[in-house]
């Protein structure tokens, strides 16, 4: 104990020492004058990370997290270090590209959050070629200045070398012996700097930034240079995870479905047996359009009319990742999750799926896809063959011109009107067909106003004034916004959708066929005009201040919830029948495969949803970022809140055995497509290893 006491003595002592000889010999200041180009570069890197976090994190613990102050720091001064090796003349071309391509990833990923509330990844950079063509959506309506405010880092750092050369500042430094001596202790700081971030990580820290999905929570604790560099080194994990852990994977997916129990039938089973299917994939559609009207006019009247006619499900949730519209077609044909990196279109198209379109042609269905984008888009070209549809019509199979065109591509008027003698015509040929339109106009970032028809997002009001005499004054409302040109938008493609029907129903196209409509995703909205949709005050033009008695917040969890899409399952007799029904139960894109299953008389044994019909109210719907919804809590996995939707109490065990239960999920789920294990010879394994079990 002694001995404890005089070693903490002597260390003491020393350092003591040391902070008195730094004062004396003035070596801080020195460091600072010999080092300047260094420090400005390191000093302005941390700077854009720490601006990146505070636009996109909402709170002062988040964007000044001394984790990520640590890990930026870390990561630039060892980065940074290397450039002690080079002439210090030469040293500033070494520090301004590196300056450079850390202020790119600031930049790109300020953008990306904008536009997908989210952190960008390199695995999107192999689906640029789609992406281009939304790219100048994404500049004309996301590029913001504060997006342009990180330039500031490499301007500083081009100014200080000016001023420095100026200064004949690089002759004066330059001790040739000192540089590899330098660059070492540099290094050797970094190395510090990295060994004390380790210590301090948590297990959660550890485990999160293994998965990368939750990349809020990186960037929060990791700052972005290390989210980039783990992101490279995850999206590059496709093709080296196929490669390892094969055993594991498939032992535990057998686990999963071995435990597996399913109640198979219910008053809905083959209801549907023998009829056609066409399914709409409603781009951008949001069940909170619905409830909707200006000047009393709804914004989606034939949607509503479908809802109401059908069996509408109207707390369905879509479950996309980075890949969008084409997860959303993974999910509602397959039952699977989107991957956990890539998107299974993309870097998996491959793999063997167990699809509805592949389980309908074993019951003699001619099964076809329809979308007027570039056949390569979503890499559909590929992906549509796996799924099992047996012709995908694309752009080249409809006439596209300048003047049908909005947004995206070719109109959904245009689109559905030319679908229309294909699916005739293949009706004619076959006994039984399922097919899927894909529309495209209503397409963030809705600015194709003038194409959409009149639709007005204001206020109107007739007011009589003194004399008796009327007027008409308009309040500007919703026009001009983003969410105001979505819900134009949204009245066109409901427009669209309502002709088409019309068009199938004069044909005779609707006698024997079931439409399935789903909404893709939410049309990423910014959450300010929401609190302008809701506290519009009119006298003013302006939102109502918080502290209004009539002030309504919506909150972050009001916008995450607010995401809903509607699914709605249609045919011309269903009212009739007394089948419609509005179906609240909690649902996600994962459930419409075994709900329609079960409807049609098809079964995917590998299917991660179930059919609605029979687990109710007890549905749980996992998000790919691991957070989840049940009738009664939303739990967000990022912030490791909840929030309560019923009276009902919440228990601890309940929040934890439902995020063991997501996580199962989604690892069985990634695992099924990256190794694989759905395909023809695993599966032949898996039933001798049952028959030998059995024996
Ligand atoms: C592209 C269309 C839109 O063809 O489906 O895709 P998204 O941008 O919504 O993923
Ligand atoms: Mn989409």
């Amino acid at each position: 104990m002694k001995r404890m006491k005089n070693r903490f003595k002597n260390i003491q002592k020393k350092i003591i020492e040391m902070i008195k000889k730094i004062k004396k010999d003035h070596l801080i200041k020195e460091y600072f004058k010999n080092n300047v180009l260094f420090i400005t570069f390191v000093l302005t890197c941390v700077l854009n990370s720490t601006i990146l976090r505070f636009f996109c994190m909402s709170t002062l613990e988040n964007y000044l997290s001394w984790k990520a102050v640590l890990a930026d720091l870390t990561v630039t001064i060892i980065i940074g270090s290397f450039g002690y090796f080079i002439k210090a003349k030469n040293r500033f071309s070494y520090y301004l590209t590196l300056d450079i391509i850390l202020t790119a990833i600031c930049m790109i990923n300020s953008v990306y959050y904008t536009f997908y509330t989210s952190f960008a990844s390199i695995s999107m950079l192999s689906l640029t070629q789609y992406i281009g063509d939304v790219g100048d959506a994404v500049v004309e309506n996301v590029i913001q200045l504060k997006d342009l405010i990180y330039i500031i880092g490499p301007l500083i750092l081009i100014i200080t070398h000016y001023k420095l050369k100026k200064k004949n500042y690089y002759k004066k430094i330059e001790v040739k012996s000192e540089r590899k001596k330098k660059a070492l202790k540099t290094l050797g700081l970094g190395g510090a700097l990295a060994a004390i971030f380790l210590i301090t990580m948590t297990s959660l820290d550890v485990t999160r930034f293994i998965k990368q999905w939750n990349k809020e929570y990186i960037v929060m604790r990791f700052g972005i240079y290390v989210y980039q560099i783990n992101d490279v080194i995850i999206s590059l994990q496709p093709k080296i995870n196929s490669m390892f852990g094969y055993d594991k994977a498939n032992k535990q997916f057998q686990e999963y479905f071995a435990d597996k129990k399913e109640v198979k039938t219910n008053e809905y089973t083959n209801i549907f047996e023998g009829k056609n299917v066409l399914v709409i994939h409603g781009e951008s559609m949001q069940t909170n359009a619905m409830s909707l009207q200006f000047n009393g006019q709804p914004v989606t009247p034939n949607l509503n009319k479908l809802a109401s006619e059908g069996m509408f499900f109207s707390n369905y949730y879509s479950q996309v990742s980075v890949g969008t519209s084409s997860d959303t077609e993974l999910t509602f044909n397959t039952s699977l999750m989107p991957t956990k990196s890539g998107t299974a279109f993309v870097s998996y198209s491959d793999r063997t799926y167990i699809s509805t379109p592949s389980l309908l042609k074993e019951k003699g269905y001619y099964t076809f896809s329809m979308h007027a984008n570039n056949a390569d888009f979503w890499n559909r070209r590929a992906m549509h063959k796996s799924l099992g549809y047996n012709r995908f019509f694309s752009k080249s199979d409809y006439k596209v011109t300048q003047d049908n065109i909005i947004g995206l591509g070719l109109s959904d008027k245009e689109f559905f009107a030319q679908s229309i003698p294909k699916i005739e015509k293949i009706n004619q040929e076959n006994e039984n067909w399922y097919g899927l339109l894909i529309m495209l106009s209503n397409h963030t970032p809705f600015s194709d106003v003038e194409k959409y028809g009149e639709f007005p997002v204001d206020i109107k009001e007739t007011v009589t004034k003194e004399d008796g005499t009327t007027e008409e004054v308009v309040y500007p409302y919703m026009e001009g916004t983003k969410l105001g040109n979505y819900f134009k938008s949204i009245h066109y493609a409901d427009s669209a959708l309502g002709d088409f029907i019309k068009q199938l129903d004069e044909k005779g196209l609707l006698d024997n066929t079931v439409i399935v409509l789903y909404g893709d995703h939410d049309g990423r909205l910014p959450r300010s005009d929401y609190n302008r949709l809701y506290n519009y005050d009119k006298e003013t033009d302006s939102i109502l201040e918080k502290t209004d008695p009539n002030y309504k917040e919506y909150d972050s969890y009001q916008y995450e919830l607010g995401r809903k899409v509607p699914l709605i399952i249609w045919t011309k007799d269903m009212e009739k029948q007394g089948l419609n029904q509005e179906i609240t139960n909690v649902m996600g894109m994962y459930d419409a495969m075994p709900t329609l299953g079960n409807m049609f008389g098809f079964y995917n044994e590998y299917q991660l949803g179930h059919d609605i019909f029979n687990i109710k109210d007890k549905n749980i719907v996992v998000f790919s970022n691991g957070n989840w919804v049940t009738n009664k809590v939303y739990y967000n996995s990022q912030k490791g809140e909840y929030l309560s939707l019923s009276n009902e109490a919440i228990s601890e065990e309940e929040i934890k055995e439902n995020s063991i239960y997501a996580n199962k999920l989604l690892d069985v789920s990634n695992n099924i497509i990256v190794f694989d294990l759905l395909n023809k010879k695993n599966k032949e394994d898996v039933m001798l290893q049952y028959t030998k079990k059995g024996n």
